[in-house]
């Protein structure tokens, strides 16, 4: 017998699809778009059909396991969780005694966005004094851009792009990274309307767009900027909107027009002419939709791209709320007090804080020392900068490594105490979104695979183990979902907190266009701001930190980014694809000077370390500019990843990371020992 039943997609993807799993004798058989979702539409993507096979891979972590062979190298023998949790609560119970708190460093991402799991940790480490640490991977330097010009202001509906007659795809891979937004995009498009891609490669949506702009990484700022000073010039720009709704638009004029228009042009990578041509289409199209990506803000320059390019949406107007006009960055859909999931009031004392970018340097130089590792919905790994001082740093005899996870990752098999956790089809959850205006709650699908324990209850349970008798270790899962939800603001005007039944989805009130993004927040568009005393007050030019470098780039020419593909979700499914190296994508001209063919194995390194990939030898790409999607595991046979190359240094803003600018030399990789 098979029956049906509603779930939600916990990976970090803006899309947080509406799910169908199918059950059959306890198993999920198969996963499918739930067609009741506004946004999903009863189409998911291929990563998530193939979900179930992950569900029972052999791969999963089933039981707990302590280490047996030398750190790294995986090798575990089975425990029961008794020993486990003695295990767990002594060396605890010493680092806090020996060396306080601080001594324990917890580290954490969005492998599960289910909101009560997501923050499952936060209680405990509070309550221990540990280590806090700042979650900046992904969007620090994209949110804290977007809040210097913007403020409260979120992002405008998708669907709103579907009567747009441009839509443009700014430093974000559509058909990859946010694959619902394309049913806008092809609807507007049957009415006649073009995209418009702006990005370093020729990726798989610039292959379907009508217009493509081959910008240099981390030259948006220079291509938004000079884009504004010839709308400027024009005279075209939307001054009612500008002098109803924003600040400061003077200061920010004078600078574009005491600049001469060759530097930004310069900058930015693009021709005059192709500057000029996105400026037409944008005097053309009042009806224009622009999707911005995160992509476009993991470099030095990435907060004032952001600031750049939301100046020039808002000198064209399209905050206005109108039809067809609009950007989106983040939904920015809901507000919830986080609080009900974190209790940063159990904490007696405030704690160090370490930024999550900057593990290698913990691992290896922080003082006091980090003593414990405690990693749960992530694979750092794989994803964090500078992999090789991480690896390092996991190394260490005196450090002791928890990790809770679903499969045997490359973070896992550095565990010194390995434990099973559970997938979202197991446990209960609340999800939200960052790319559309729907949430809801989604139950297990499920009992439990094997001994996994979901983070709600495998962080409940260490806590009440330790001695923690504080109400938060009281609560049910459902008492702080609920109590998370009751604090959510932005539900739209008919949703009914009694009525609520887990599956349906809920709609903000955020989700409909109506008028000024800024009016309904009561705020205005920010020009210019003085706010922060290490930022330029107006967007303006600047040098790429390791790009302009003038050490860096004669001992290593090209440019790499680090974009994703469509198999993996960040390192999620890795070990789908553990016998792959990935590929890099090198220009021609640059291949036939590097004597490099097609399916060449070839060694991309810098100082800070070397990885294989497969090349591929095509003009999607920029002279110098070399891609590498995917973040494939080091796998056991290379025990590396790309972010060998990348470095620990912070973006411009927020402490964000710079996986999209390192420097680095490329050889036939059979120059070199394996
Ligand atoms: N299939 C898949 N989907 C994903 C993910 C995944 O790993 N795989 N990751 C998920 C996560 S965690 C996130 S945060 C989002 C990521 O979402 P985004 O970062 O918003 O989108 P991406 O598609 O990753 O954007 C990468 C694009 O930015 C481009 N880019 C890099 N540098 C620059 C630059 O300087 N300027 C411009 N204009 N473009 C630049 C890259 O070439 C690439 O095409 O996607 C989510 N969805
Ligand atoms: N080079 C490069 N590096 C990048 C990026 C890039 O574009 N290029 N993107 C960056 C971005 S945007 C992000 S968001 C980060 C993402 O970094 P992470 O958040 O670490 O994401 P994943 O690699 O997907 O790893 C998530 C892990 O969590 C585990 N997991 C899932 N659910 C649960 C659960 O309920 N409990 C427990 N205990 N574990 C669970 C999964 O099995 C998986 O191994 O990576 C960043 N790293
Ligand atoms: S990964 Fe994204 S597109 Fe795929 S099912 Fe999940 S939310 Fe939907
Ligand atoms: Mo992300």
């Amino acid at each position: 017998m098979q029956n049906i039943k509603k779930t939600i997609c916990p990976l970090d993807c803006p899309d947080s699809c509406g799910l169908l799993a199918t059950v059959e004798k306890g198993r999920v058989i198969s996963l499918a778009g739930d067609p009741e979702h506004p946004y999903t539409n009863g189409f998911i993507c291929r990563k998530m059909r193939r979900y179930p096979e992950r569900l029972y891979s052999p791969q999963r972590i089933l039981y707990p396991q302590l280490r047996t062979g030398k750190k790294g190298e995986g090798r575990f023998k089975r425990i029961s969780w008794e020993e486990a949790w003695d295990r767990l609560v002594s060396k605890l119970q010493e680092m806090l005694t020996k060396h306080g708190g601080e001594a324990i460093l917890p580290f954490s991402y969005a492998g599960n966005m289910g909101l009560v799991n997501r923050f499952a940790g936060f209680p405990l480490f509070h309550k221990m004094g540990a280590t806090q640490y700042l979650q900046t991977i992904c969007s620090a330097a994209a949110g804290a851009g977007w809040k210097m010009n913007c403020g409260k202001a979120g992002g405008s509906p998708p669907d709103v792009a579907a009567d747009s007659s441009l839509i443009i795809a700014w430093g974000i891979n559509v058909r990859v990274s946010n694959v619902h937004f394309w049913q806008y995009v092809t609807k507007a498009r049957k009415a006649g309307a073009r995209l418009l891609v702006i990005d370093p490669y020729c990726n798989d949506t610039a292959r379907s767009a009508d217009d493509y702009i081959p910008v240099s990484p981390g030259g948006d700022t220079a291509l938004a900027l000079g884009i504004l000073k010839i709308l400027t010039e024009k005279q075209w720009l939307d001054t009612s909107f500008i002098s109803s709704d924003t600040d400061g638009f003077e200061q920010l004029e004078a600078y574009l027009h005491r600049t001469p228009l060759s530097r930004f042009v310069e900058q930015s990578g693009v021709t005059i002419d192709q500057m000029n041509a996105v400026a037409s289409l944008l005097i053309e199209n009042p009806k224009t939709f622009m999707r911005v990506g995160v992509g476009l803000t993991r470099n030095s320059r990435g907060g004032m791209a952001v600031r750049a390019i939301s100046s020039l949406a808002a000198g064209c107007g399209l905050f206005d709320g109108q039809p067809g006009r609009g950007i989106l960055l983040f939904s920015g859909a809901y507000s919830g007090d986080q609080t009900k999931l974190t209790f940063p009031q159990l904490a007696a004392e405030k704690s160090r804080t370490i930024n999550m970018i900057h593990l290698g340097q913990a691992l290896t130089t922080a003082d006091p020392a980090v003593k414990a590792l405690i990693v749960y919905n992530a694979n750092p790994v794989s994803v964090v900068p500078d992999g090789t001082t991480v690896r390092r740093g996991l190394c260490r005899e005196d450090l002791f490594s928890i990790v809770h996870e679903q499969v045997m990752t490359p973070t896992a098999r550095y565990a010194d105490l390995l434990l099973p956790a559970t997938t979202f089809l197991e446990n209960r959850d609340f999800y939200s979104a960052y790319g559309h205006f729907y949430l809801g709650i989604a139950d297990k699908v499920i009992e439990p695979v094997a001994e996994s324990l979901s983070n709600f209850d495998f962080f409940q349970t260490l806590a009440r183990n330790m001695g923690y008798t504080d109400p938060p270790f009281q609560q049910t899962l459902n008492d702080r979902l609920m109590s998370y939800f009751t604090s959510l603001k932005g539900m739209s005007e008919e949703f009914c907190l009694d009525d609520y039944r887990d599956g349906q989805y809920v709609a903000s009130e955020f989700g409909r266009q109506h008028g000024s993004m800024f009016a309904r927040v009561g705020e205005r568009f920010q020009f210019c701001n003085h706010s922060d005393p290490t930022q330029p007050a107006w967007p303006c030019l600047s040098d790429g930190a390791e790009f302009d470098h003038p050490d860096l780039i004669s001992r290593f020419p090209y440019k790499l980014i680090t974009p994703p593909n469509d198999k993996l979700l960040n390192s999620t499914f890795g070990e789908m694809y553990d016998q792959e190296i990935g590929e890099v994508i090198i220009h021609p001209d640059d291949a036939a000077e590097l004597n490099i063919h097609e399916g060449d194995r070839v060694r991309l390194h810098n100082f800070r370390g070397s990885v294989v990939r497969k090349a591929i030898v095509s003009t999607d790409t920029q002279r110098g500019l070399v891609v590498a999607e995917g973040i494939y595991w080091p796998g056991p046979s290379q025990n590396k990843g790309i972010n060998d190359l990348v470095s620990q240094k912070c973006a411009d803003m927020g402490g964000g990371a710079l996986f999209h600018e390192s420097r680095v030399q490329i050889e036939p990789a059979d120059k070199w020992s394996e």
